[in-house]
């Protein structure tokens, strides 16, 4: 029951790493008006699908604001944080902290 919990989880987070790396707002931003549409969003990253956009955009305006990106981009880098560690549930035994 829990695994399940904690399984759906990390789906959820992987979703969200769809989003990936370190893309900078303003290089995303190609017209330069400090909105990002979904359109500039796939542009970067073709992955990226309307729910990850919308789950994302919490004024629910239809763009994301450098804000909006920025909470994007710290989900995504602690999503990464747990994949570097092999799985959620089993750090790996070289962990170093
Ligand atoms: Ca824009
Ligand atoms: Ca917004």
């Amino acid at each position: 029951m829990k695994n399940a919990l904690i399984i759906s989880a990390a789906a959820l987070f992987a979703g969200s790493a769809a989003l990936a790396g370190n893309i900078d707002f303003t290089a995303v931003d190609t017209n330069g008006d400090n909105q990002l549409t979904l359109d500039e969003v796939q542009a970067e990253k073709p992955e990226v699908t309307q729910e990850d956009f919308d789950a994302y955009d919490a004024d629910a305006d239809g763009f994301l604001s450098e804000d909006e990106f920025d909470t994007w981009k710290e989900e995504k880098k602690r999503a990464d944080d747990m994949s570097d560690s092999g799985s959620m549930e089993e750090p790996e035994a070289d962990d170093t902290y």
